[in-house]
């Protein structure tokens, strides 16, 4: 998200910083997840290159080029134990190669960082603490609380899933997500019957977010909002994880929100506060700039931004350009949320 015109292009992601993929972590770390399947040492010395070739790896196999670099030095939600997941096998692969960890890890969207673009945010989250963290419960529930979240990653089983992931701007990812239905989630807050939307609000701490010091004209904290039936869908995740462990502080640890067929945007990071209300939330990009970021925003690629087409995406791991699909390619399973 950015109020200029930003073109996303393979060379800013090819630059200095980027490690190169099969670096020694990664092989390291695929060896780790080789074990955890029980497939020895043997099968990666008869041929690795059967299951991984190049810079892409097979996206049916629990493995992925992970490396241990964005591991996060506090503990997972949940704990450790519940990482990695078992992948979800409706939702193992997404009909394109998983994005390297390297790149996911590299190009964030996080203005409480790195204001006014997508970048190296993993720069600057030094002084933030994701734990502990607190979720407060608010609004149309039978009872408000705040919840720790190691309690909010027991709701139900971890589980993993790949999604295709799509940024307003035109950068797109496929990256295995770590987290539980946001149904369930939902449901164990216990809104009341005259709940219909759902808000969340992410963190305020200019003192541990440097883009919240000097982000001046934004209305900091970040909030954005879904109906009570896109957060229900089947879909939508309350995600705790990445490539199999937890969040990293770029992607929004220790907690988030994950809906793969609307702009990226929607899918609130770090969240402290979730609030169930009547009417509908405004949004942190909706109330800014109401034309551009409607409270809906379903990827739609006949449907252009005010700047920009919407008609392809630039995968941040490879530079391929892609045609963008209706709903980012779920139309089948979300459709009909949207009819008549
Ligand atoms: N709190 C908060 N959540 C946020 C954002 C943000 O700036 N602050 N950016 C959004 C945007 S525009 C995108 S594309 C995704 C990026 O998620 P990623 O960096 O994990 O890929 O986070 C979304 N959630
Ligand atoms: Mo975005």
């Amino acid at each position: 998200m950015t109020p200029s015109i930003h073109r996303p292009s393979a060379r800013g992601l090819r630059g200095p910083d980027l490690p190169p993929v099969l670096s020694e972590t990664a092989w390291r770390d695929r060896r780790r997840v080789l074990k955890l399947l029980g497939l020895g040492g043997g099968l990666l010395a008869a041929g690795p290159a059967a299951a991984w070739a190049g810079d892409r790896c097979d996206p049916g196999q629990a493995t992925y080029p992970a490396s241990e670099r964005w591991v996060p030095a506090w503990p997972p939600a949940g704990g450790k134990e519940l990482y990695p997941a078992t992948r979800n096998p409706t939702w193992k692969q997404a009909d394109r190669a998983l994005t390297p960890e390297d790149a996911a890890a590299q190009k964030n969207n996080f203005y409480e960082f790195l204001p006014g673009r997508a970048g190296p945010v993993h720069r600057y989250v030094g002084d933030f603490e994701p734990d502990p963290w607190k979720v407060e419960i608010a609004g149309l529930v039978e009872e408000e609380r705040a919840v720790d979240v190691d309690e909010i990653a027991r709701i139900a089983p971890l589980e993993e899933r790949v999604y295709r992931f799509r940024c307003v701007e035109r950068w797109s990812m496929v990256v295995p997500w770590t987290g539980l239905p946001m149904a369930a989630f939902v449901k164990w807050c216990r809104p009341t019957s005259e709940a219909r939307y759902v808000k969340f609000t992410s963190f305020l701490r200019p003192e541990q977010a440097p883009g919240q010091r000097r982000g001046g004209s934004y209305p900091w904290p970040y909030y954005e909002g879904l109906r009570l039936d896109e957060a229900t869908h089947p879909l939508t995740l309350l995600v705790t994880g990445i490539f199999g462990h937890g969040l990293p502080a770029q992607h929004g640890a220790p907690v988030r929100v994950v809906v793969p067929w609307k702009y990226g945007y929607k899918s609130a990071k770090s969240f402290v506060r979730v609030e169930f209300t009547r009417d509908e939330p405004g949004t942190f990009w909706s109330d800014l700039q109401p034309l551009e970021y409607p409270f809906l925003s379903n990827v739609e690629p006949d449907v252009p931004h005010p700047r920009w087409s919407q008609a392809t995406e630039t995968d941040i791991g490879t530079g391929d350009r892609f045609p963008t699909r209706p709903y980012n390619g779920y139309a089948d399973e979300v459709a009909k949320l949207y009819a008549g």
